[in-house]
């Protein structure tokens, strides 16, 4: 059926991206594979700059065929955000159908597939028309490559932050007692898009007064009172990678239990962004910030983990907590997060982005976490 492969010559792919696929060719051939077929929307983003749903990337292990089986609604965009990159669009045939295609064209022996986005369905729709023994289930493999950041998703992490931190400033000078949570959360969000981001990292928390004790709220209809606490934790997505922080502020002056824990939760943050360098045992920066709560008798009211990596995901590896095994690595990005939690009462978290650098780490937040700035 009518069927367009086209090589767009006019526009190279950009030199990082080679290197990402570069870099995840090694592994299809360490899989004795002559392909991997990528279907999570966030690995072919970070292959090939290309956001869309319903496609998939079929990656080979060696050369520069990276080809995108794509239907009509994408056929414009396809060059334009992944340049070097090869395109099917498909009218009648099904994605599987157009990827046995390519799969005879190149006469690939064995493709991998990744075993944590492939439904049973999708597996089976596949087999028919690939072959079942030409498939290889995998470990995705791009989790541990994407753990660890280029030079441009640092950059593009930073402008992230520097977006959630402006419409943060500009959402203070908003808020005013009476106000929902929902009203606080909806100006936050509509300040970062106004900024240049795509949307929120994540859907954004704001808990005012008791219900900042919830450490995953979701914002209501519940009114910010004078004297009430609210827990903001929000994050930008900036061409698709995400920030993520929380701050906890005040209408007026602090409640008594809340001006106990904060300053033992600033501590317990501290003390684990310190630790942050390559080569430290994540459990170890959980425990820093933990050996704080505990010691001040708050460990039960600590339950969370202390932090994750963030990137095109908002919860991506590393993580800390107290299973975590394994080191941080030199261009990770990690979240430092405690808190302590009253249930009936609210609670407290301060969360920064940090970058691990080659000798030790940059905290990539300027906003201020002291108690005195958060009176608003
Ligand atoms: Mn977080």
């Amino acid at each position: 059926m009518a069927k367009k492969t086209t090589r767009h010559r006019s526009r190279k792919m950009p030199d990082f991206r080679r290197a990402r696929i570069e870099a995840l060719q090694q592994r299809i051939r360490e899989w004795k594979t002559q392909a991997l077929l990528v279907t999570n929307d966030r690995d072919i983003r970070y292959l090939t700059g290309f956001v869309g749903e319903d496609s998939w990337t079929l990656v080979p292990a060696r050369g520069n065929a990276i080809t995108i089986i794509s239907d009509s609604r994408f056929e414009e965009e396809i060059p334009q955000v992944a340049p070097g990159v090869k395109r099917v669009i498909r009218q009648s045939t099904s994605l599987q159908q157009e990827l046995s295609k390519l799969v005879k064209k190149h006469r690939m022996r064995k493709v991998a597939l990744q075993q944590s986005y492939v439904t049973l369905a999708q597996k089976k729709a596949i087999a028919k028309e690939v072959g079942a023994s030409k498939l290889k289930p995998v470990d995705d493999g791009l989790l541990k490559q994407r753990a660890i950041k280029d030079k441009e998703e640092v950059k593009l992490i930073r402008k992230a932050v520097r977006i959630q931190e402006e419409a943060f400033q500009r959402t203070c000078r908003y808020i005013k007692p009476g106000m929902t949570e929902g009203e606080i959360a909806g100006y936050l969000e509509m300040q970062m898009r106004a900024l240049g981001a795509e949307g929120p990292g994540f859907d954004t928390i704001v808990g005012a007064g008791a219900n900042a004790s919830k450490p995953h709220y979701t914002p209501g209809r519940a009114k910010a009172k004078q004297g009430n606490i609210i827990l903001i934790d929000w994050g930008a997505t900036y061409e698709g990678y995400r920030s993520d922080m929380t701050r906890v502020i005040t209408l007026g002056r602090w409640p008594r239990k809340i001006k106990e824990i904060y300053p033992i939760v600033l501590d317990a943050h501290l003390a684990a962004a310190d630790k942050i360098a390559p080569g430290v045992p994540l459990y170890d920066i959980w425990k820093a910030a933990h050996d704080v709560i505990r010691k001040a008798g708050y460990a039960k009211r600590f339950r969370h983990g202390l932090g994750h990596g963030i990137g095109l995901n908002i919860h991506e590896a590393p993580n800390m907590s107290h299973k975590s095994k394994g080191e941080l690595e030199p261009d990770q990005v990690v979240t430092v997060e405690p808190g302590i939690y009253l249930p009936g009462v609210g609670g407290v978290r301060i969360e920064d982005d940090i970058l691990v650098t080659a000798r030790g780490h940059k905290v990539l937040c300027d906003l201020p976490k002291d108690m005195e700035s958060a009176i608003i």
